[in-house]
């Protein structure tokens, strides 16, 4: 273990000089013939690069001065992917078709073993799909896929997102899935960009613009709108499905329904007489107003309190944390999304913690409506090939009645005589194990995690949803401590959650 010690702490300061280089090992039995290795030694520096090759000799490896065609495993620390690829291009030597590129923490593994262990995502380094474009700031990289990205609250793109994200709803109430993914992915591009589109130059080479999207920017930048867009927002159509679906409750089916029925304004639908509404519509016309005005920042907080009381009456040692776009750092939301987790928990005690929540609102006089989903979740099911699956956790969706005063200690706006705000809130509860998952998968944004699963699936041969992940190469469902533990199996880098808002 010393040596490997050595090799994590990178060369001491006085090496012994057959360390060196320019030194050439004796020649040593080679134990492993099917692997042939080379280790880069850009930004690893020459007396690691020598230390960990003479180590690995010794150990039975083979391991190459030069690269040479017949290399299977190229190792780099410090390294990503497309670095490698980079170097490997200008070389004059070509490698063989597709060595492997790993990650020193693999050799190191193979050290400790004394024999080559399988790689793995966590070895593997990643040649990520990302486009070079050249802009006025010079070359930036564009990845396709926004789990590649880090797209933040900064938007610099708005004039176009915004109308993006107005063909894409359009398409949505219309049932046109293609075109509505088509607008959401370049408006979540063009969210992560780090510049101002001015001129149609700028588009230039950057992922997930097709000719559609491309002609609605070139008339928004000489035009200041889109014709388009003007016209769906005067459709009536797109009037009556934003309204309706506005209530909590309501969805695409009933609002075609209503529409086709000639109904075009709520109050029309809420006073008449021969419509049934479910539970969860009659509260949301009930609450419509509180629930239409979003939620603040500071309200979400005193949620949180609420939530966090009640969890640990029951189960102390739970995690209660605040999920959804409050995790991404956004200061409105039309919820606050909490998942909840207990290491100490048995089955029964984490089935039985959201009842006995809702139990004890409902005797404070704090629920105005509720909703149990039961968990249907099974341990060894595999994850969803679905882009859009719905998880299996046991949920609650809830409308609670918030006190003004438990808000900022009251110093918020406050209606005359209601003393308290209805608000949505969303809670999940997820078995310990699986927590960085539900972590994952209920942060958002939804455009972020169809992305990370597509990824997954199409970049890695990886399957991954809110519950795990597993790789359909090697068949092994693999673990995760924490959501840089995803990423990492993924072969991404980590990105923040005040990054994922694609
Ligand atoms: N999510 C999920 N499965 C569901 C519903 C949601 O995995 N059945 C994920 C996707 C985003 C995240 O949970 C939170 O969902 P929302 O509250 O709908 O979105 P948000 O990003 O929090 O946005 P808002 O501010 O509108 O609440
Ligand atoms: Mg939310």
């Amino acid at each position: 273990m010393d040596s490997l010690q050595m090799a994590h702490s990178g060369p001491r300061k006085k090496r012994p000089r057959q360390m060196g280089a320019s030194m050439a090992s004796p020649p040593q039995d080679i134990k492993f013939r099917d692997l042939v290795l080379f280790i880069l030694e850009k930004k690893m520096g020459t007396t690691r690069r020598a230390f960990l090759m003479e180590l690995a000799r010794r150990k039975g490896f083979r391991v190459e001065n030069e690269l040479s065609d017949s290399v299977t495993h190229i190792v780099a620390e410090n390294n990503s992917g497309s670095d490698v690829l980079e170097w490997l291009q200008v070389q004059k030597v070509r490698a063989r078709s597709q060595p492997e590129l790993l990650d020193v923490s693999w050799l190191i593994e193979c050290m400790s073993a004394g024999k080559p262990v399988a790689t793995t995502g966590q070895h593997q380094l990643v040649v990520s799909v990302l486009v070079v474009i050249s802009t006025v700031r010079g070359l930036i990289k564009i990845s396709p896929y926004a789990c590649q990205r880090r797209t933040t609250l900064n938007n610099r793109n708005h004039i176009f997102t915004d109308a993006f994200e107005i063909l894409a709803e359009n398409c949505e109430f219309r049932e046109n899935e293609g075109s509505c993914l088509a607008f959401m992915r370049a408006a979540s591009v063009l969210k992560s960009l780090p510049f101002t589109i001015i001129s149609m130059k700028d588009t230039e080479g950057i992922p997930c613009l097709g000719d559609k999207v491309k002609s609605i920017i070139e008339e928004i930048i000489e035009d200041g709108e889109s014709s388009e867009v003007k016209a769906v927002l005067n459709d009536e159509r797109y009037q009556s499905f934003k309204l309706f679906t506005s209530v909590f409750g309501v969805g695409l089916k009933t609002s075609e329904k209503w529409f086709r029925m000639g109904f075009r304004t709520l109050s029309k639908i809420r006073s008449d007489k021969t419509l049934k509404f479910t539970r969860m519509q009659k509260a949301g016309f009930f609450y419509y107003e509180d629930l239409v005005s979003c939620v603040t920042k500071a309200e979400a907080e005193a949620v949180g309190v609420l939530v966090k009381e009640a969890v640990w009456a029951f189960l102390p040692d739970a995690f209660v944390t605040v999920t959804g776009g409050f995790r991404r750092g956004k200061k409105i939301g039309h919820d606050v999304d909490f998942l909840i987790t207990s290491p100490g928990s048995t089955e029964e005690e984490e089935q039985q913690l959201l009842p006995k929540v809702i139990n004890l609102w409902e005797r404070k006089g704090l629920l105005l409506y509720y909703d149990l989903v039961e968990s249907t979740f099974e341990k060894f099911k595999l994850p969803s090939r679905k882009v859009d699956a719905l998880d299996h956790f046991q949920k609650c969706f809830l409308i609670l009645k918030l006190h003004h005063q438990r808000v900022d200690g009251g110093k918020s706006s406050q209606q005359e005589g209601k003393t308290w705000k209805a608000i949505r809130v969303d809670l999940v509860m997820c078995p310990y194990e699986r927590r960085a998952f539900a972590l994952l998968g209920w942060t958002g944004s939804r455009q972020f995690e169809r992305d990370l699963r597509r990824y997954a699936t199409h970049e890695r041969k990886m399957m991954l949803d809110n519950h795990a992940l597993y790789d359909k190469t090697k068949r092994i469902v693999l673990e995760a401590e924490s959501e840089e533990d995803i990423f990492a199996h993924l072969g991404l880098d980590y990105i923040d959650p005040w990054e994922r808002n694609a």
